[in-house]
């Protein structure tokens, strides 16, 4: 079906992914939730169709998406693969501080990477600073015409296969978030350690570490933007980010509502197809609506950044409807199915899983309303 929404360059890019994610997302998704390995080869695909770095602006040789394709494009790639599409994701969460704080140099060096077909991760969460994002504890000292960076990060997505990161520091502690700042950092740079791997529940085709920076010296070129800056650029990178994860969490809804439809069509109970029945049609029916509003509400807020307006209180609603969505969708085709989707030989068992973290990452949906509620009550 054409969605009307979108223009014909969007929807070109729309059966770009849609195609990708049938021909290499769909057949091996199983695997790799099984094995929990990184899907290297579907990396090295999404370079051929020049979709690695969607962000990267055409001077630096990438496609310059804006946020509302990039969100259609990140739906298929969900519809496939939640951590498919979480590791896709990660170079556009990366670039995002670039985008924002970068000069010229710094974004020659990002971009350049990533374009070339290097991965990107960012650094800001560690085991004491999760949702209280300010208390981060790492620090970067200024020594000559260096930086040196000292601590630990933890659940960094891609931090184990990343060639280049954004690593989030206190400059100075005594000023709590207002002394955070953002650096730059290559994968190479002595000092870096990979941790603990994570084992986690769903989105088992992305990689999640722990990694440790022990005296890391950076070039005092690599600060993005000035000194205490890091929290207003990380903040707004979470903005640009959280409906993106909305993205997610309505592929995944998407796909879930699909194999519903698929199942109660083919299933007949004491001689009557599961589809005929009403109660069925009126799950389905919810599901359904639920899927769209959650769709509509992320082209919403990145149609809204696209115009330059004030859209952080959208892309929290965004972000947190979508989420709450896919969970309560792929529970219900869970439900729906019975036996067969509480077991590991159907598609929605893997999809509710995969679900969950779309409320966690990128700020709890409990976060998001916070942040709602605190612009609501503005003023
Ligand atoms: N854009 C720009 N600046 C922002 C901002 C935004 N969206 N949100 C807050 N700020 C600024 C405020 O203007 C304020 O500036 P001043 O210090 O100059 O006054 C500062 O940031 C602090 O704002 P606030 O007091 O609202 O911060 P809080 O610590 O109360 O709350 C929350 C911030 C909880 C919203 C934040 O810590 C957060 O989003 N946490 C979740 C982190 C997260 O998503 N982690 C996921 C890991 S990354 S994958």
């Amino acid at each position: 079906m054409v969605d009307l929404l979108l223009t014909p360059e969007q929807q070109r890019y729309q059966e770009l992914a849609r195609k990708f994610t049938r021909e290499k997302i769909i057949p091996v998704a199983g695997t790799y939730d099984r094995t929990g390995e990184f899907p290297w080869p579907i990396v090295e695909a999404v370079k051929e169709i020049g979709l690695n770095c969607m962000t990267a602006p055409k001077e630096y040789g990438g496609p310059e998406l804006d946020s509302l394709t990039i969100s259609v494009i990140v739906e298929e790639f969900a519809y496939g693969c939640a951590g498919v599409a979480t590791t896709l994701g990660g170079n556009g969460l990366s670039s995002y501080p670039v985008l924002i704080a970068g000069n010229e140099e710094q974004k020659r060096l990002f971009f350049g990477t990533l374009v070339a077909g290097g991965l990107g991760g960012f650094a800001l969460t560690e085991p004491g600073a999760g949702s209280d994002a300010g208390a981060v504890a790492t620090v970067a000292r200024r020594q000559g015409d260096e930086y040196v960076i000292n601590g630990t990060k933890c659940f960094i997505t891609t931090g184990a296969m990343a060639d280049i990161f954004i690593v989030f520091a206190s400059t100075n502690t005594a000023l709590k978030h207002r002394g955070l700042s953002a650096f730059i950092v290559e994968r190479e740079r002595e000092g870096i350690t990979i941790g603990h791997e994570e084992h986690k529940m769903g989105i088992r085709a992305s990689n999640t570490v722990e990694m440790r920076f022990k005296d890391v010296r950076v070039p005092a070129g690599h600060l993005l933007g000035r000194e205490g800056e890091g929290f207003k650029i990380a903040m707004q990178t979470l903005d640009m980010a959280r409906p993106i994860v909305g993205a997610i969490a309505v592929g995944v809804a998407r796909a879930a509502l699909d194999e519903c439809i698929n199942y109660v069509k083919s299933r007949r109970d004491g001689g009557r197809p599961l589809a005929s029945e009403q109660l069925v049609q009126f799950k389905l029916a919810d599901m359904a609506m639920k899927v769209e509003t959650a769709r509509l509400m992320v082209r919403r807020a990145l149609a809204l950044k696209g115009a330059g307006l004030p859209y952080s209180k959208e892309s929290a609603m965004a972000k947190a409807y979508a989420a709450d969505v896919a969970m309560e969708v792929t529970a219900e085709a869970v439900a729906i199915m019975g036996a067969l989707g509480y077991s590991k030989d159907s598609r929605v068992e893997k999809l509710m899983r995969d679900a969950k973290i779309t409320q966690i990452y990128e700020g709890t949906n409990q976060i998001q309303r916070i942040v709602i509620a605190n612009h609501l009550l503005r003023g």
